[in-house]
C-alpha cells in the first residue's frame, strides 16, 4: 500500500515525500527492488506514457525524475553489497547527444551491486571520451546507453572508435537504452545487449567470468 505512496510522490513531482516514504518503507523492512520496480520505475514508465500522449510536459518530466533519482539515492546503499570483490571495471557512459541518465544510473547501481568497479562518465559522451577512459582505467567493459533513437548511431561510431583505438580485442561491450534491441546490438558489433538494470550486472558478469 505504501508503495503506491511512492508513486503517487513521484508522479506529483514531490521529492520531499519520496524521500519520507522511501524511509518509511525501508524502516518496515520492504523488499528494496519492490520499492524501485513497482515504486520508482513504475511511476516513471507511467509519466513516459503521460508525456507521449500530450498530458504532461518537459518540465514536470524533470521534477518527476528529480524526485525518482532521490528515492533511487536512498536505496543505493541497500542495492549495492559493499563486502563484494570486485569482478572487473566498467567504464559506462550515455553517448554523445543524449542527456538521459536515470536508466543508466540504475544501471550502475546494479553493475556495482554485481560486483563491479563502475566509472561513471555521466551523459553526453563523446566517442573519444569513451576511448581514453576505457585505456586510463584499464576498463573491462565500455557500457554505451541511450534513450533517444537520434543518437542510437552515436552507440555505432562509438564502437567503431573503440576499434580504430585499437582496444576492441581487450574490452568487451555492453549496450542498453529503450531504443536498443539484442539484434540492433548484434547488427553493430556489441558483445552484449541488457535490456534493464535487473538483468545488467549478470549480463556484465557472463562477459568477464
Ligand atoms: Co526524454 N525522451 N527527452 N527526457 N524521456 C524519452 C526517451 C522519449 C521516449 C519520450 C517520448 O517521447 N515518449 C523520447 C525519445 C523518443 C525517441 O527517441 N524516438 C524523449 C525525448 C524526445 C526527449 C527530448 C528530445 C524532449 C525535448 O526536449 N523535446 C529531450 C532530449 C534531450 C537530450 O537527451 N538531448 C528529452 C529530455 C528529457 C528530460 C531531460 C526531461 C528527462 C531526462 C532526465 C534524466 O535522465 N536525467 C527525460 C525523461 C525522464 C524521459 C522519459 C519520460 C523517461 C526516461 C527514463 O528515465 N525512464 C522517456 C520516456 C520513457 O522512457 N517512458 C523519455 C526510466 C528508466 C528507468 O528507464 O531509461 O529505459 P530507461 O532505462 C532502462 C533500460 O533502457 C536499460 O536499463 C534501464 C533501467 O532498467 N538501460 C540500459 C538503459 N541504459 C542502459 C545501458 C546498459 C544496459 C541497460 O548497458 C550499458
Amino acid at each position: 500500500m505504501s508503495i503506491e505512496n511512492i508513486f503517487q510522490a513521484v508522479i506529483g513531482l514531490n521529492a520531499d515525500q519520496v524521500v519520507s516514504e522511501v524511509k518509511t518503507e525501508l524502516a518496515a523492512g520492504t523488499d528494496v527492488n519492490a520499492i524501485l520496480n513497482d515504486g520508482l520505475i513504475k511511476a516513471m514508465d507511467f509519466v513516459g506514457e503521460r508525456f507521449s500522449a500530450g498530458e504532461t510536459f518537459v518540465p514536470e518530466m524533470l521534477m518527476s525524475a528529480h524526485a525518482m533519482k532521490t528515492g533511487v539515492e536512498l536505496l543505493k546503499p541497500h542495492l549495492t553489497g559493499d563486502a563484494q570483490k570486485k569482478v572487473g571495471t566498467i567504464v559506462i557512459g550515455t553517448v554523445d547527444g543524449d542527456l538521459h541518465d536515470i536508466g543508466k544510473n540504475l544501471v550502475c547501481i546494479m553493475l556495482e551491486g554485481a560486483g563491479f568497479n563502475v566509472v561513471d562518465l555521466g551523459v553526453d559522451v563523446k566517442k573519444e571520451t569513451f576511448v581514453e577512459m576505457a585505456k586510463e582505467h584499464n576498463a573491462d567493459i565500455i557500457g554505451l546507453s541511450t534513450l533517444l533513437t537520434t543518437t542510437m548511431c552515436m552507440v555505432e561510431d562509438t564502437i567503431a572508435a573503440i576499434k580504430e583505438a585499437g582496444i576492441r580485442d581487450s574490452v568487451k561491450i555492453l549496450v542498453g537504452g529503450a531504443p536498443l534491441s539484442r539484434e540492433y546490438a548484434d547488427s553493430i558489433g556489441a558483445d552484449a545487449f541488457a535490456a534493464d538494470a535487473g538483468s545488467a550486472g549478470k549480463v556484465a558478469r557472463d562477459l568477464v567470468l
